[in-house]
């Protein structure tokens, strides 16, 4: 199928040069690239060395400035195709058939961390898609919450500097467990549902490929007919929406900052292709005040057990990019990038946003004319007066005014063939006036919704989660403001969190069971994904006398069904297997941690491993794995490692000739070739995640 976006790449791609000399930026060729030309071999460099001056310019001017906010990210390419044309509510081109794909570049990003900051952070993930459509490119810029801090645009800084390091020491990278965020939110109770997202396992994706996306804002679709729908946009992964556990992020962000972007990387390089759906969540313009709260607010969700999430299309991620700078570092997404058939509400928050992007990337990207940059030029012809500028690429002739004569009267504004883009005729009345709706006064009954919808595990999460943040914050009386407001969603919570940070119990607040309502679509119990091992890392310890046979028969098992299974061992190079064989190591023990892994492996070998037992870094392996809650394997005489590590599971469950499960620990005590049954049950526990 062609690609116009990978045509307009492969085009604008500069490939590494195979031939010819090295040459200046002038195209002069250079003969020597490693000493200046300096007066005399020991003698001062000389001005006159236009190459040594050009390569030192060039290197002290490679770095733009980095995003304000989502400043870390990764990028991909990809398709997006309609299940169904969606003629029915919106006139956009890309959305009307199912045999159109439209290219596709997303990027994921934390929030908080400038660019060279960890992964796993506790952050907002953003998750942004531009559609380069035949109409021209529609930005999609969301999140993976689907409700925003504030409600109003005119906040936004104030919110940024608040979670931002503060401003006196830079302090901390990464991580929102600090005085400046939290005295914010206890005074601006607007914050508190996606607060509650924050302290979620939400707030700490597995993957990117696992978690959701959501545009926020209530927008509008508009059919042929002029008719507008209000709607919202969900991404729902394919794979699943999985989390890590806090303490486990927290050893990745040391053990490899870089775990989420590698593991996007990774995962397209090895063909195993990312896949989200989109839905939407239709509302009729007359039902926009058949709600109990405003559309119109960012941090209010609409139910789905309210309004179905209707799926009209999947994306696909299949490239990577060739730069990283080129195209993820320079990408600008908009909010105002819209397509016929998509327009905006008055949403106070997306009014800010349609201001600000731009707004930012005129400095950024260092001028206007960043839409010629390969990752944001469009497909659909560009046809403008506006040329100036830094950086222009082109050379235009003609005029560049209109009305004009003198160039045919070109380009001439679209005709009666309805191609332009119509602004949906909204009509409004009002006087100025600078106040908040009463309709956007209610920050706690949403909030409690969310807190009742989750799990028994995703709620100790979150009070460990508050524990976590506000015991980090110096200032008692914001810990204790916090509380009071959490108090104000559910008593029982704000006294646990109490608890735990040493601040008095609060004595009223709303008694559990006074908010009732709860979205069961929201917690994670809900968005496991079908249950599949593709794309899970799985470590399989191993060491000088392990059963090779036995290894080889679940590794194969495994990765028949798309599993990663690598062999680490205390040493890199190979391990003498039981049957006298070399066996191939994947890596060492020193250079991973099970924190890389999702489910741990220990086989035998008919003498037992003993190098492996005495490695300080295996048992920790096997521990950590086990304290993560991922699923825990063992045969033969590798069931004794892990007795020895988490007796109490395998006390429980060892029984000879039998394979059985407890808490997502799978043993055989059996020696030689894995039973099917074992493979079977791990990979199920591995399927389950956790
Ligand atoms: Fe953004 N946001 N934002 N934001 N945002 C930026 O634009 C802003 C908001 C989001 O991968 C900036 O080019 C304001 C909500 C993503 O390049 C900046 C407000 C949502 C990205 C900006 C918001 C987002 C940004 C920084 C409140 C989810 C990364 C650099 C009115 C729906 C895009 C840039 C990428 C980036 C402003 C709130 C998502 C400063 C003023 C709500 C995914 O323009």
């Amino acid at each position: 199928m062609t690609d116009h976006k990978q045509d307009q790449r492969d085009a604008a791609r500069a490939e590494g040069p195979t031939t010819g000399p090295l040459t200046t930026d002038q195209g002069v060729a250079v003969d020597h690239t490693d000493d200046a030309l300096a007066a005399g071999e020991r003698g001062p460099t000389l001005m006159e060395d236009f190459h040594f001056r050009e390569k030192l310019t060039r290197f002290d001017h490679e770095r733009i400035p980095e995003r304000v906010v989502h400043a870390r990210g990764a990028g991909a390419y990809g398709y997006f195709e309609p299940y169904e044309s969606c003629a029915e509510f919106t006139r956009a081109a890309f959305l009307q058939d199912p045999a159109v794909r439209t290219p596709v570049f997303v990027r994921f990003s934390t929030v908080q961390g400038p660019k060279g900051s960890a992964d796993t952070v506790r952050d907002v993930r953003g998750f942004a898609t531009k559609f380069y459509t035949s109409e021209g490119n529609y930005d999609l810029v969301g999140n993976n919450f689907p409700v925003f801090f504030i409600q109003d645009g005119i906040k936004f800084p104030d919110f940024v500097h608040a979670v931002k390091p503060e401003p006196d020491t830079d302090i901390p990278t990464g991580a929102s467990a600090h005085d400046t965020l939290w005295d914010f939110v206890s005074l601006q109770p607007e914050t508190l549902h996606a607060i509650m997202w924050l302290m979620s396992d939400r707030a700490i994706p597995r993957s990117y490929r696992m978690m959701q996306g959501f545009g926020v804002h209530t927008f509008r679709f508009v059919d042929t007919a002029g008719r507008g729908t209000f709607v919202k946009f969900h991404w729902n992964p394919k794979q699943g929406v999985h989390s890590l556990v806090w303490d486990e992020a927290q050893e990745c962000q040391g053990r490899d900052p870089d775990f989420n972007r590698r593991d996007l990387w990774d995962s397209i390089a090895a063909g195993e292709y990312p896949e989200w759906e989109l839905g939407v969540q239709l509302v009729p313009e007359e039902d926009e005040f058949a709600f109990d709260f405003d559309l119109l607010d960012a941090t209010k969700i609409i139910p789905e057990e309210q309004v179905p999430v209707r799926p009209i299309g999947r994306m696909v991620l299949d490239r990577n990019p060739d730069n990283f700078f080129a195209e993820t570092e320079q990408v600008a997404f908009h909010t105002a990038n819209v397509v016929p058939g998509v327009d905006f509400t008055n949403d106070p928050l997306l009014q800010a946003r349609n201001f600000s992007y731009l707004d930012t990337q005129l400095i950024r990207l260092g001028g206007p004319n960043f839409t010629q940059i390969p990752v944001n030029r469009p497909v659909a012809p560009v046809r403008t007066n506006q040329r100036d500028g830094y950086h222009q690429d082109a050379l235009h002739t003609g005029t560049n005014y209109s009305p004009n004569s003198l160039g045919a009267g070109c380009p001439a504004v679209s005709g009666a063939d309805g191609s332009a883009y119509t602004h949906y005729a909204q009509r409004v009345d009002g006087a100025t006036i600078r106040r908040r709706s009463p309709s956007f006064q209610d920050h706690y009954s949403q909030t409690a919704m969310f807190w009742n919808s989750m799990a028994d595990w995703e709620k100790e999460h979150i009070v460990q989660a508050f524990r976590f943040e506000l015991g980090k914050v110096g200032a008692l009386k914001v810990r204790s403001r916090t509380v009071d407001e959490l108090a104000h969603v559910d008593l029982e919570l704000a006294r646990s969190v109490a608890r735990g940070i040493g601040v008095p119990e609060p004595q009223d607040g709303v008694e559990p069971g006074r908010y009732k309502s709860s979205s069961p679509a929201l917690s994670l119990e809900a968005l496991r994904g079908g249950s599949s091992v593709r794309t899970r890392q799985i470590a399989v310890l191993v060491a000088d006398g392990v059963d090779a046979a036995q290894v080889t028969s679940v590794r194969e098992a495994l990765t028949v069904e798309g599993a990663i299974v690598e062999a680490i061992a205390p040493t890199d190079g190979t391990v003498t297997a039981s049957d006298g064989e070399a066996y191939q190591v994947d890596r060492a023990l020193p250079t991973v941690a099970s924190v890389l892994y999702d489910a741990v492996l220990v086989p035998g070998g008919p003498v037992g491993t003993p190098g492996l037992a005495s490695d300080p870094d295996a048992v920790r392996f096997v521990r950590d794995a086990y304290r993560h809650g991922k699923p825990l394997a063992a045969l033969g005489s590798g069931v004794g490692m892990l007795e020895r590590i988490v007796p109490d599971e395998v006390r429980r469950t060892t029984q000879s000739g039998q394979v059985v499960t407890h808490h997502g620990v799978v043993t055989d005590a059996r020696t030689g070739v894995a039973q099917s049954e074992f493979v079977r049950k791990f990979t199920d526990a591995v399927a389950a995640h956790r």
